[in-house]
């Protein structure tokens, strides 16, 4: 048989290497943590633990660095990180964009955390501004829910609740069930910290880096980008708005 005949066969085998992420598409590459349920379980406190915050913080860090995104978000175990419609890293392969972006969210997880974790990761696509707009508005909502179910959840199970009689008693409850709950017990759930309730943002910022010119000694200064974590976000019209403020942000 002909060699090459032979290895363009073998190629078909590799049936989803020519998907591309949508040209012209707003892309948003979301990893999650396997398992955290359990992984969390005896390493961190409940319903929430700096560390592990601080850990995806360094996650989702490295994540928009790497791949060069416009703008990243995260809550719980999940990060979300955007890019622009003309991003064309690896040429847009869906496979080699999810494979990475999982890799390295768990390398890098693994890492600063010392213990082997693991990442899925999945593409969502928009076209539009609104469209990403509203995926933002939608994973903070998601943080929101959680942050309350998992503080009312982990209230009960403190004072002896099981896992069976802490769940019946918060199904199918309203948000002001839940915050009628915590109020009784002394915790008012719209003062907990805000990167609980809303999440947290990393974006770019620039700043203008002094340096001597050592051909001369004289002053100089370059512009430069940093990343920024914003542990305070807004949210509803204001987050849409922020979020718009990124999207259009001149490309780096
Ligand atoms: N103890 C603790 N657990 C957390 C924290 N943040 C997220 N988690 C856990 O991570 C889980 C994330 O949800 P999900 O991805 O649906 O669950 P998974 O499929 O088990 O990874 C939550 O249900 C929590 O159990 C935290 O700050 N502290
Ligand atoms: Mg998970």
């Amino acid at each position: 048989m002909n060699p090459n005949d032979f290895e363009a066969r073998m190629r078909e085998g590799e049936f989803f290497h020519s998907l591309r992420l949508l040209r012209g598409a707003w892309c948003v590459l979301r990893v999650d943590g396997r398992g955290f349920s359990r992984f969390t379980e005896s390493r961190y406190e409940k319903p929430f633990d700096v560390t592990l915050h601080q850990q995806m913080v360094r996650t989702a860090s490295a994540l928009v660095e790497e791949l060069r995104g416009v703008y990243a978000y995260t809550e719980s175990d999940e990060i979300s990180v955007l890019f622009r419609p003309d991003w064309s890293l690896f040429d847009r392969e869906v496979e080699k964009l999810v494979s990475i972006s999982a890799g390295l969210a768990s390398a890098t997880f693994t890492h600063v955390a010392g213990v082997p974790a693991v990442f899925d990761s999945r593409v969502w696509m928009g076209v539009g501004e609104s469209a990403v707009v509203d995926y933002f508005r939608w994973r903070q909502a998601d943080a929101t829910r959680c942050a309350l179910n998992g503080w009312c959840y982990w209230t009960l199970r403190k004072e002896g609740q099981s896992v069976a009689q802490a769940t019946r008693a918060l199904h199918g409850k309203s948000v002001g069930f839940k915050n009628e709950l915590l109020f009784q017990r002394g915790i008012n759930f719209n003062e907990l910290p805000l990167w609980q309730r809303r999440g947290t943002g990393l974006s770019w910022e620039r700043y203008e880096k002094e340096g001597v010119d050592p051909r001369n000694g004289q002053k100089v200064s370059a512009w430069r980008q940093r990343l920024r974590v914003d542990e305070s976000l807004p949210m509803k019209e204001e987050y849409d708005a922020y979020v718009l403020e990124r999207m259009r942000a001149p490309a780096t």
